[in-house]
């Protein structure tokens, strides 16, 4: 059953990855309109940095509109002091997170590392290079075992901080500009600011949640998470608008 799974997700028309809110989001909306959508996870769970608020509180807080996506997908939340700021609990909003990007017909492939891009003609990216996670953590010479490649028309890049995927095309000189690296904190800019950032970088590539702060040296909005719904939500829309 896994195979054939597997093989169902040999060519696809978005790779995301990165299984974290971001990510997570425009999966569903992907699939939701009719997409075939594969995530590749890295870690065993899925959900990224959602699991827990900040400073190990596992409440997470959001502002208004973003809370219309925890109406969406079934998640209660409290309004917190100041009008528009919502909290809600991390574990349950992630938990359903997850679940709803299932129930809308995203494959996801967990334990498996984003390696390398897929490139076409002119340096179009055209899908994802992917091993088992723990080769990472063999010894060199036990670990020299050839990745595979799975293609697709579009990739978005929702590995967080890290922008895992910009890197890889900047490691290979393929970015017009280097990414400018994760700003200091500025909560009431950087929300926007990701959301509207969000977007194709490169032909076949489009960035969304931290990984636009990464790319664009944007401030950094702690634990609040509403951009990243936001993001996820935008990224899905320029994938649709291209794949059109
Ligand atoms: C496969 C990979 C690879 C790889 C990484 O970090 P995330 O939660 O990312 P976002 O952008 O959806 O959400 C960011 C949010 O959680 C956060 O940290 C915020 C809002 N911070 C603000 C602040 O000021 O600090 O999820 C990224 C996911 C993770 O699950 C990784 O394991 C996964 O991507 N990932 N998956 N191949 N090479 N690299």
């Amino acid at each position: 059953a896994f195979f054939a799974r597997l093989g169902e997700c040999i060519s696809s028309d978005v790779i995301i990855v990165g299984g974290g809110p971001s990510g997570l989001v425009a999966a569903r909306d992907l699939a939701m309109n009719g997409r075939s959508v594969v995530v590749l996870e890295s870690n065993n769970s899925l959900g990224g940095g959602f699991w827990v608020g900040g400073y190990l509180m596992n409440m997470m807080s959001l502002r208004a509109p973003a809370h219309e996506y925890l109406d969406e997908i079934g998640v209660p939340y409290e309004p917190a002091g100041p009008e528009g700021l919502f909290v809600a609990s991390a574990p349950h909003a992630c938990s359903r997170l997850i679940a709803a990007a299932f129930d809308s017909g995203a494959r996801v492939l967990n334990m498996t590392s984003f390696d390398d891009v897929v490139v076409r003609e002119g340096g179009r990216v055209a899908g994802a290079v992917i091993n088992w996670t723990p080769i990472r953590y063999l010894p060199r010479g036990l670990a020299a075992l050839d990745p595979v490649s799975l293609e697709s028309r579009l990739v978005i890049d929702a590995t967080g901080h890290d922008a895992f995927v910009v890197r890889s095309l900047q490691k290979h000189g393929m970015l017009d500009r280097d990414p400018a690296g994760e700003g200091g904190m500025w909560i009431d800019r950087s929300e926007d600011v990701v959301v509207q950032k969000t977007g194709m970088v490169h032909p076949g590539l489009i960035i969304t949640g931290m990984a636009v702060a990464a790319y664009h040296g944007l401030p950094r909005m702690g634990p609040v998470f509403g951009s990243m719904f936001l993001s996820g939500r935008r990224a899905a829309e320029v994938a649709l608008e291209h794949l059109e």
